[in-house]
């Protein structure tokens, strides 16, 4: 070995260029761009792994996600006292933001004081180091005359690893740098900070968001530009974060839009990563360090550990005679007598030798001109070597952010703070440079955050703040459409108050509980030919039925669908009948049997005053049917009319129904226990077999009833009750519920966009019940809350635009669409594209919750109306229990993702007796209405 020593000696006397002795000694440190490539993409393989659930965990570089979602957009604003503590220096701050007017930035002031920390904090009890810096923070409010009766919002910015749930919360992770104080690691910071608030008193802060220092410095750079996605560290510690797309962040909930992801690359390495790459020197470092082992990648960069470094190379050189003839000073054993400041002076452009003399005589050598180009190179190929590997990491996030975003140039911008990068001779330049080399296809700017990273932390408050304050004003606003259990219990109870006094009455009944003739539900017998007509919310329906008895399955023909055009619906009563007169002769045309005289089922989806099976005298227009002369008069006398009128084929209309009384009997086929029908579509209503005896407004062959009521008296009790009822005589009433709360006993339910959506209704104050459920109405309910809020300035920045005062224009299959979980929000967005309205990630979260809260209410209501249905069965047949089926169609019940779910819940919330499944009716109503008009032939055959 000292043979060896005096061989390497010998020569370096003789002749060489000091750099190039250094360079061979120091060659395991260059780093060329293949090399930097590899480390580049060995990090992006370590940042998929701490992006994704599984491998996390394992992961060395923890993608920490920090609730941080969107970048400045101008309109923060507040003043806020910040903390800075973590960077080389603590700082105490009062940030003013004042909010941009149009595309103007809003300008941002600052007070700042420095705060020292003695070293013993550094490495003391949590407890107090975090009461200095609260005690920081009242000496700063007292010195800056800040009233301390005034609650302050605060943001602090710490930076070191931590584990955030939200943005004013965070689980220290490890501490790194020189930071080391007991207590702290695994404990919310936010939390401790809080408790030495209230230790030192006299002062009312309310930390509102703790950012990482990489985040705020993002932050600071991005008020004044709009493309600074990165944020990136090199002091006295690294680190990076950036804006990651969420759906790649597996760790968070929602995948929508991006979130700020702090890497915390200083960990890089600390799996073996790079282990190829650490030299002799690091390992000295990191084992010297206050955490070996960790932050492998930090120890080959940071401002913490440069000078080390460089010291720890020049003393084995010196040992190694390769410098000052062999000389080595006790001072150049110490360590940390060579500061990264030494380092940054050494390289210094004018003064870098003279700088690297002096420093090397204040470690007691005498250094010959060439022992200061040498240690003068050392420090290069150090500093050089951070340089590059900062340059390798931030050419993994941004091919990382250009690949998320498909693009084939990304152009970005990078916010930088940091005392080396700010401090160290050419190490800025350095690093653009490689970037360049290394990723020609981005185009990075880097910009310098000018006044420390405060200015971000600030506007993540801000804009938390702005964020928290929409949210409670969208919880505000929201309110008054989320029903309590309570409410819905009232509900159930008027509704079924309603029901009770719509079977008295003959007279005006806001629910009108409309007898509709039909006695019983299909035996199975039912046969023959059918045709089935309907006309429903939007289209009319013709349909050839023939019965097979009991199978139903295949007893559906052929059908056609006919539009209602709007001016149909609201033109005369005549030109109403003699469309729906044309519709049929296409469709017997159609089926070639204009000739055969059908017997036919005319399905009729509005609320009509029945005398028997086949007459029907409409109450009044529903939904978007407004036809003149059709209100009071017989509607199958109509048809009839308009057939004759148009003399081309005759039918036999035998039965008229409500699309609630064919839907039930069309599902009764499939089930014997389906006694009810519900329609939750453009329009709502519900009906249900009732027992005549309660009819009490139809005058009923009082005899018959007595007779076969008395004959049945003698056999066992539930079992007796349950086969009872069944030859209790029963009529099923079409409820037309639609019409609850038009007597006012809504008025405590009904919101202010209720009422809006009321007024602008074809039928105002009508149908009060329906217009909080309908399909016809969500999508109006939703726009004027959406105008609401607009007006508000909490959506679309704001600005009410035609589209969205255009009524009709948010159609409920809209709301089906926006709510459906596979829709990303930006979907949801393109969704608002097609209606004319811009609209940011925020505003279609917003918009997505809107439509839930609306959508939800009605599926509620709608639950909380069929409860009291059922429990009426229930109690009419003095039953414990009652086992029911409900027959049910209509587009918002069978289209909208979560509608059915709701009202099956709450159906179960508010009728614990009830077992009520519900089956949606494949044949639709108009299947209904050929049986209903089996079953009255068959009444007539009898
Ligand atoms: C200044 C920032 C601070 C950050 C520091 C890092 O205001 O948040 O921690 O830069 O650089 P250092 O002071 O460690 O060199
Ligand atoms: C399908 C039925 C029809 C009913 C309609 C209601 O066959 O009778 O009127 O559902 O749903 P909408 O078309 O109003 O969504
Ligand atoms: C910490 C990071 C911080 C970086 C720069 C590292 O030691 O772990 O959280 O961002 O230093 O200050
Ligand atoms: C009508 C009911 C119909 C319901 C569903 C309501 O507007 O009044 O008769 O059953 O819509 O279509």
């Amino acid at each position: 070995m000292f043979a060896v020593h005096l061989v390497v000696s010998f020569f370096s006397k003789l002749q060489e260029d000091p750099t190039k002795k250094v360079d061979r000694f120091m060659y395991a440190m260059h780093l060329h761009d293949d090399q930097l490539s590899d480390i580049s993409a060995r990090f992006q393989a370590e940042m998929k792994k701490g992006l994704s659930a599984e491998s996390n965990a394992a992961a060395a570089v923890k993608m920490l996600p920090t609730h941080v979602h969107s970048t400045p957009d101008g309109s923060e604003k507040g003043h806020f006292l910040a903390l800075d503590l973590g960077g080389s220096k603590f700082k105490v701050l009062q940030v003013k933001v004042r909010e941009g007017t149009g595309v103007r930035r809003g300008g941002v002031e600052m007070e700042e004081k420095t705060y020292p920390i003695p070293e013993e904090l550094l490495t003391g009890s949590g407890k107090e180091l975090f009461d200095h810096v609260s005690e920081s923070l009242k000496d700063f409010l007292h010195e800056k005359k800040i009233s301390v009766e005034k609650k302050h919002p605060l943001a602090l910015t710490f930076s070191f690893p931590c584990e955030q749930s939200a943005l004013n919360q965070g689980l220290l992770l490890n501490w790194s740098k020189n930071f080391r104080a007991r207590g702290v690691q695994g404990k919310d910071v936010v939390q401790a900070l809080r408790e030495a608030v209230n230790r030192t008193g006299g002062m009312d802060v309310e930390v509102l968001a703790m950012v990482n220092d990489t985040v705020a410095t993002m932050m600071t750079c991005g008020f004044d530009d709009r493309y600074c996605e990165v944020g990136l560290i090199v002091g006295s510690g690294t680190n990076a974060c950036y804006m990651e797309e969420l759906h790649h962040i597996d760790l968070v909930e929602g995948d929508e839009g991006r979130m700020c992801v702090n890497t915390e690359w200083g960990a890089f390495g600390d799996d073996g990563a790079l282990n190829d790459y650490i030299t002799e020197f690091d390992r000295e470092v990191d084992a010297a360090s206050n955490n070996p082992g960790k932050q492998i990648l930090e120890k080959m960069v940071s401002g913490m550990y440069l000078g080390e470094l460089v010291r720890l190379v020049v003393l084995k050189m010196a040992k190694l005679g390769l410098l000052f003839e062999g000389q080595v000073s006790d001072a150049l054993r110490t360590k940390g007598k060579i500061t990264t400041a030494h380092v940054a002076a050494m390289e210094e452009y004018k003064h870098g030798l003279k700088n690297t003399r002096n420093i090397l005589v204040d470690l007691d050598l005498s250094p010959t001109p060439d022992d200061c180009i040498a240690v003068q190179r050392v420090s290069t190929i150090v500093s050089f070597r951070s340089s590059n590997l900062v340059a390798a990491g931030l050419a993994a996030i941004l091919t990382q952010i250009r690949q998320n975003r498909h693009l084939r140039t990304l152009r970005i911008t990078v916010g930088v703070d940091g005392t080396v990068y700010k401090t160290h001779p050419r190490y800025a330049n350095r690093l653009h440079k490689v970037v360049q080399r290394l990723i020609p296809e981005c185009h990075v700017r880097f910009v310098l955050s000018d006044r420390g990273s405060s200015k971000g932390a600030a506007l993540v408050t801000a804009v938390a703040q702005r964020l928290a304050s929409q949210r409670r004003q969208v919880d505000e606003t929201l309110l008054p459409l989320r029903l309590s259990g309570e409410q819905l219990l009232l509900v159930k109870k008027r509704m079924r108050g309603a029901l009770e006094a719509g079977l008295k009455s003959k007279g005006p009944s806001a629910v009108k509980m409309l007898p509709s003739y039909v006695y019983q539900t299909p035996d199975g017998t039912e046969h023959g030919k059918y045709l089935a007509l309907g006309l429903g919310g939007t289209n009319f329906r013709a349909l050839l039925v023939d019965l097979k008895k009991g199978l139903l399955q295949n007893s559906r023909l052929n059908h056609k669908i006919y539009p209602t055009p709007v001016e149909i619906m609201q033109g005369s009563g005549e030109e109403l009948f003699d469309h729906i007169a044309q519709c049929v002769g296409d469709f017997l045309d159609y089926m070639g049997m204009k000739s055969a005289r059908l017997p036919a089922g005319f399905t009729f989806s509005f609320p009509c005053e029945q005398a028997g099976i086949d007459t029907g005298t409409l109450v009044s227009w529903t939904k978007r049917f407004k036809a003149t002369d059709c209100e009071g008069h017989n509607v199958v006398g109509m048809l009839r009319e308009a057939i004759k009128r148009r003399n081309e084929f005759d039918l036999d209309i035998v039965s008229v129904v409500n699309d609630t009384v064919g839907t039930m009997m069309s599902c009764a086929c499939e089930d014997p226990q389906c006694e009810i029908g519900l329609i939750a579509g453009t329009g709502t209503n519900v009906c249900y077999m009732e027992e005549l005896k309660n009819i009490e407004k139809i005058e009923q062959e009082k005899g018959q009833m007595e007779r076969e009521g008395e004959e049945k008296q003698d056999d066992g009790a539930e079992r007796e009750k349950k086969e009872e009822h069944a030859g209790i005589p029963k009529m099923c009433i079409n409820t037309e519920w639609g019409g609850l709360g038009d007597d006012g006993f809504l008025d405590d339910i009904i919101t202010h966009y209720d009422s809006e959506v009321d007024q602008n209704s074809l039928n105002p104050g009508k149908q009060r019940f329906e217009k909080l459920i309908s399909g016809m109405y969500l999508g109006e309910v939703v726009r004027q809350v959406l105008l609401n809020l607009t007006r508000g300035g909490l959506l679309f920045r704001g600005q009410v635009t035609e589209a969205l005062k255009t009524p009709g224009i948010f159609h409920t299959k809209y709301l089906s669409q926006i709510e459906s979980d596979r829709l990303a929000l930006l979907q949801v967005r393109s969704v608002l594209q097609q209606l004319g309205l811009d609209s940011t990630c925020d505003d279609s979260i917003i918009v997505k919750e809107v439509c839930g809260a609306v959508s939800h209410r009605a599926a509620q209501l709608c639950g909380a109306g069929l409860a009291a249905v059922v429990d009426k069965i229930r109690e009419n047949r003095g039953l414990d229990h009652l086992d029911i089926t409900v027959g049910v169609d209509g587009s918002l019940y069978k289209l909208h993702p979560h509608f059915s779910g709701v009202l099956q819940q709450t159906v179960k919330m508010l009728a614990p007796q009830c077992t009520v499944s519900f089956l949606p009716s494949e044949g639709g109503s108009g299947t209904g209405a050929a049986l209903t008009a089996a079953v009255a032939r068959k009444k007539l055959e009898k």
